[in-house]
């Protein structure tokens, strides 16, 4: 086992200075879920930019209620709070802007094959590196977004249990050394800064589109989209300017999906 080396807060905190996401940073050592606490937190009228880091989570979760496997010590489980002026219709992209600072925080680390994967997750080699959970909260005296984050860092295939570990990686395993997690983490809230101060800026959203675009294998692929327990097929083509992804089916009916479980399909040669 790897040795579980302490994140130097002191240092996170001097990197982040003056920067809204981690404005102001608590830790725990286990709780339930960052996501439910940071929710706690700004339901109570908390600024944006607190950030909430846990060592381990004993209820980490992932969307639908899935689980999120946050082993202590390991990985980076962390979630905070913002309130952007978006219309409602756009927070998706606040998903995307996550993603977009996490792949190039990681691609830093493990440059080949680091791909983001619509809507929400960072691969490496198509495995899961990383998850991204945003929830709306309109609850409590002024609303908001909760985004969090959970990364596998130092894991060996050992620490992952059974049912994932086929589908899950870390960026150690990818590159073979162990990770500095103070360093990687205030990359991290530096590159998730820069990446919410530009999504707010001029031209901000086509920029976010077009970045994260790059950063992904999907487009021209044939993939399919699982809703509801519902199966669409077709051609990954694009994102549309809410952050919807377009499918294009056999007949030519391009569809614009907000959500959903992406697959890639080897039996087409549509
Ligand atoms: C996600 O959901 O990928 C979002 C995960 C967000 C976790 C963070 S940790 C901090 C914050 N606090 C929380 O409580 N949550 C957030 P989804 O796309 O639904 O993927 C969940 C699926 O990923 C599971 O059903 C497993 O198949 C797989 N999985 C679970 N734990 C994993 C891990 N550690 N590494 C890779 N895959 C995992």
């Amino acid at each position: 086992m790897r040795p579980l080396t302490p994140i130097d807060w002191p240092q996170i905190k001097e990197s982040v200075t003056g920067l809204p996401i981690g404005s102001s940073i608590l830790t725990y050592d286990s709780i339930e879920s960052t996501n439910d606490l940071a929710k706690h937190y700004l339901e109570s009228g908390s600024d944006e930019g607190l950030l909430i880091f846990a060592e381990q989570q004993t209820q980490g979760r992932g969307r639908l209620g899935r689980q999120w496997v946050s082993l202590p010590g390991l990985g980076m489980y962390f979630s905070f709070i913002l309130r952007p002026e978006l219309s409602p219709e756009k927070l998706p992209l606040l998903t995307l802007m996550a993603g977009l600072a996490l792949v190039s925080t990681i691609s830093a680390y493990c440059p080949q094959n680091t791909k983001v994967k619509w809507p929400n997750d960072v691969l490496i080699y198509g495995k899961k590196v990383c998850g991204i959970l945003c929830e709306l909260c309109t609850s409590g005296s002024k609303p908001g977004i909760v985004v969090g984050i959970g990364i596998n860092v130092n894991h060996t295939q050992d620490h992952f249990p059974t049912e994932i570990k086929s589908l899950a990686t870390s960026i150690a395993l990818e590159k073979s050394d162990s990770i500095n997690r103070t360093e990687l983490l205030s990359s991290l809230i530096l590159s998730l800064n820069r990446e919410y101060l530009s999504l707010q800026s001029e031209g901000g959203e086509s920029r976010l589109l077009k970045n994260w675009s790059k950063h992904t294998n999907l487009w021209g692929r044939h993939v399919s989209l699982t809703k509801a327990g519902t199966v669409y097929s077709g051609k990954a083509t694009r994102l549309d300017s809410f952050g919807n992804l377009i499918i294009r089916d056999e007949s030519g009916q391009e569809t614009a999906f907000n959500g959903g479980e992406v697959s890639f399909r080897k039996d087409s040669n549509f």
